[in-house]
């Protein structure tokens, strides 16, 4: 397996700003992928974001396995002490629940601060997460405006913005960030495969060949049946498979690799969790 590391000098930057803008907000918000709610969670939350109250989304649940999701959301729940949503960024019914369990969690802190004698204000709510897991288009949604910009790879939030969503709550988006050390490269490989990791720093043929090899373990008949081959699922039989061929006659495997991650990616492979809970 070809190593994957990817922290460039704007994740570095990130970073700092987040540990340094974590002591002035009162509650935290977690973006996972749901697809991978343990690759995409930090290693070392705590040192990140010390002992603030804290929400766990697991974002695009609408392209994760529901059951999967079920069981992640009870373990996080237990894990780490603290509320667990399953969300998806195009769900409305997911948002009120969020800004009903932010302004929660923030209110100790408002009334803590009125006893000192001093005005209430907004609570400050960070949102974090690994790059591309939808912190934008979550705080899009909850102002109901494109105030953020999104899109979908790695590294689009290059700045920290605060957004207020009413006169309740404000909240700072940040751009993902990504521990400096991929020590687990199975989880490197398997933030790529969500395009947590800017595409510049892994080549697509092996990231795919690694997908194939990660599904099977998970949906063993998943491939085979979605690409109807009757041979082993490699990215060649499915070229040849599609009729993709370059100069030569030989399978244009550069072309599928690209193919495979996005069918992925998308949802046409269907909804599919790669962190998989016994
Ligand atoms: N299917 C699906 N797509 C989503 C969801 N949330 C976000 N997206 C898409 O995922 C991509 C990334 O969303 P962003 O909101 O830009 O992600 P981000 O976490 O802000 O990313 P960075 O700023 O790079 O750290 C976009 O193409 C979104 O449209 C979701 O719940 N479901
Ligand atoms: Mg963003």
């Amino acid at each position: 397996m070809e190593h994957i590391h990817w922290y460039p000098g704007h994740i570095a930057k990130a970073e700092k700003k987040l540990k340094e803008q974590v002591n002035i907000v009162d509650v935290v918000i977690e973006v996972l992928d749901a697809r991978i709610p343990d690759s995409s969670a930090y290693p070392d939350i705590k040192k990140l974001l010390r002992d603030k109250p804290r929400l766990i989304l697991l974002n695009k649940s609408d392209l994760a396995d529901n059951e999967q999701t079920a069981k992640w959301t009870k373990l996080i729940k237990e894990k780490n002490n603290c509320f667990v949503l399953p969300t998806s960024a195009g769900d409305n019914k997911d948002l009120s629940k969020i800004l009903n369990k932010v302004t929660e969690l923030g209110q100790p802190k408002i009334i803590a601060l009125v006893k000192k004698g001093l005005l209430p204000r907004a609570v400050r709510v960070m949102v974090v997460g690994m790059p591309n897991v939808g912190k934008s288009s979550i705080i899009n949604k909850l102002i109901k405006k494109s105030k953020t910009k999104t899109g979908a790879k790695a590294g689009v939030t290059r700045e920290q913005q605060w957004v207020r969503i009413n006169p309740k709550i404000d909240l700072l988006d940040t751009p993902g960030i990504i521990p400096l050390k991929q020590e687990d490269q199975k989880k490197a490989y398997k933030l790529a495969f969500v395009d947590s990791i800017g595409e510049n720093a892994y080549d697509v043929e092996a990231v795919a060949a690694e997908f194939l090899n990660t599904i099977k373990e998970v949906y063993p008949d998943l491939i085979k049946t979605y690409y109807k081959l009757d041979e082993e699922e490699t990215i060649e039989n499915i070229a040849l498979k599609r009729n993709w061929i370059v100069q030569g006659g030989k399978p244009d495997t550069k072309r599928c690799a690209q193919n495979i991650l996005n069918d992925f990616r998308t949802g046409r492979l269907g909804k599919l969790t790669l962190d998989k809970y016994e």
